[in-house]
């Protein structure tokens, strides 16, 4: 990626993360891939002073909630009401900091995606057609997406759903599935006549390919770009842009009785009516951060919603006609666990409530671990050893090593006051601590979250390297001065720590500034290294991190084959 795509001024930033099924607890694999990553940004940008807005929801349609319901035998009104609550308590936890976390069943949103229908439907962009489609008898229902499963035509995965493959991640529809059964009674399904709207994606080829293939090659991912520039050299067909089921937003046409609107027509309109939301909560213009050229609109994914994000909503989005469109889609790939992907079904993942019952003092560390590890350009593995080591070796023996020594020898020489300096021998120090934020922000700014860590990390890293190579504790006995210049440009590190490491560990950040007695700082002082004012109070120290034991690691690793 290059940077020449960033040239372009934007004067605020609209930026969403997937909206999250409201079907079940959130497991790390989902954090690692839209969500953590869009926090960093959103933090960092805010942290510039920009204009963000940062919005997320529950999806809380489709047969994804549906089928739910009827494995639990409950209703899914209260199957969204339970994971609605359960999933956006644990993205407060975790520090996930959206302006708004909204819901897709709210009545906002219901007559939002409905309306938005009314206007693609009126202007002539659906085409409406009767259609052979699966069905099943013995429930009385029309079979599409998940409520059908067979063996995947390209992998032979024998439980592909009717619409992608979680196996090999391909898009599917239920024709092509190889012994189909229906996924409610386990029964093959008939063909039975139906109507849709369908929306004539083939109509947008032309645009898509200049407006991806050749305006996006440089700025998107080559994950995301790759896959887009395939769909649209295979060719688009038309897609059906409503379902015969009872949940879901109704559409809006007396000759659609019985029909809701596609989820995936549906779910993405979810970001807009959550920034309508927060509009009105907050006395703001939902419009500026849709309608204007000048906002930068950047949907943080994981892979298997590229084509959602990039082609389909695109295309509803130039169809309707007032909106923007994204500037860029990064999505993650997948994180497996342990040498295996994530099976929800099989419980072959680490659900982040639970970890957050196991570990309530360690939630930057997890962010930590999945941000040095995020499948940014391909699959990823955790693994709780890797977990453990991370921990230890990084964040307790560089980062809280480096932040105890100077705080422990201020309050011992100093009564923890900051020294003042008398001549700054240490120059190419304070140089390099006033690069840090620049090469943090530029790697953020390109998607590469991993590269930004490591420069954050590096000036922890500088920081105890500056201190074994000054060895202030026997310069003490010699050379006041020096010990008093070099505690005073350590602490100045530890003050921009707390800057550059904000985005990433927002609750050490804190506890840090808590410690130096410092308020919170914006990006433009991590350049500085004045921060903190000769003479300055700071309080007593405290350990930023706790080593992970191996009995801690043993136990989620039984957890987890358990
Ligand atoms: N709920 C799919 C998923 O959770 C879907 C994303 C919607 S984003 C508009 O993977
Ligand atoms: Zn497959």
């Amino acid at each position: 990626m290059n940077k020449l795509a960033d040239k372009k001024h934007f004067n605020r930033y609209l930026v969403t993360s997937a909206l999250p099924y409201a079907n079940g607890p959130l497991h790390i694999g989902q954090i690692a891939g839209a969500y953590i990553t869009a926090d960093i940004y959103t933090r960092y940008l805010k942290s510039k002073g920009e204009d963000v807005l940062f919005v997320c929801g529950s999806d809380e349609h489709g047969a994804a909630i549906t089928l739910r319901a009827k494995k639990d035998k409950t209703t899914p009104k209260k199957i969204v009401d339970k994971y609605h609550s359960l999933i956006k308590s644990t993205f407060e936890d975790f520090g996930i900091n959206f302006d708004i976390y909204h819901r897709t069943s709210s009545e906002l949103h219901h007559k939002t995606a409905a309306d938005f229908f009314t206007v693609l439907n009126d202007k002539g962009e659906f085409e409406q057609r009767t259609v052979q489609q699966y069905y099943d008898k013995e429930n009385d229902q029309f079979l599409a997406d998940r409520y059908i499963i067979g063996t995947c035509p390209n992998c032979a995965y024998e439980n592909a759903y009717g619409d992608q493959c979680e196996s090999c991640g391909s898009y599917l529809s239920p024709k092509e599935l190889i012994d189909p059964v229906s996924t409610l009674s386990g029964n093959p399904p008939e063909l039975k006549e139906t109507t849709h709207w369908f929306l004539p994606m083939g109509k947008y080829e032309g645009w898509l390919k200049e407006w991806i293939i050749d305006g996006h090659k440089a700025d998107w991912k080559t994950n995301v770009y790759g896959q887009c520039k395939s769909w649209i050299e295979g060719g688009l067909n038309p897609r059906a842009m409503t379902r015969d089921l009872s949940w879901g937003v109704k559409v809006p046409l007396e000759e659609a009785e019985g029909k809701v609107l596609y989820v995936w027509l549906d779910a993405p309109i979810g970001y807009i009516s959550a920034t309508k939301q927060w509009a009105i909560d907050n006395d703001k213009n939902w419009e500026d951060y849709w309608k204007k050229e000048d906002t930068k609109l950047v949907h943080f994914i994981g892979k298997d919603n590229i084509v959602f994000h990039s082609i389909i909503f695109p295309i509803i989005l130039k169809a309707h006609g007032d909106y923007i469109l994204p500037d860029n889609v990064p999505a993650n790939e997948f994180l497996n666990i342990e040498g295996r992907k994530v099976s929800t079904s099989r419980n072959w993942a680490v659900w982040l409530h639970e970890y957050l019952e196991d570990f309530p003092e360690k939630k930057d560390e997890l962010r930590y671990v999945l941000c040095s590890i995020a499948p940014e350009t391909k699959d990823s593995e955790f693994t709780w050893k890797d977990y453990q080591a991370r921990c230890n070796n990084e964040l307790v023996a560089i980062l809280g090593n480096f932040v105890n020594r100077t705080l422990v020898l201020t309050h011992k020489y100093y009564d923890g006051i900051v020294p003042e300096i008398a001549n700054q021998q240490y120059n190419s120090v304070t140089d390099s601590i006033a690069n840090v934020p620049n090469k943090v922000g530029e790697s953020i700014e390109n998607y590469r979250f991993r590269e930004a860590l490591g420069h954050a990390i590096d000036l922890a890293r500088m920081g105890n390297q500056f201190l074994a190579e000054t060895e202030p504790w026997k310069l003490i006995k010699t050379d006041e001065d020096a010990v008093r210049a070099i505690l005073n440009t350590a602490l100045q590190i530890c003050a921009n720590l707390t800057i550059v490491l904000e985005p990433f560990l927002p609750f050490t950040s804190q506890k840090l500034r808590n410690m130096l007695n410092l308020d919170k700082l914006g990006w433009e002082n991590g350049t500085k290294v004045d921060n903190l004012k000769a003479g300055h109070q700071i309080n007593k120290p405290a350990l930023l991190f706790e080593k992970v034991e191996d009995e801690a690691i043993e136990e989620q690793k039984v957890k987890l084959h358990s």
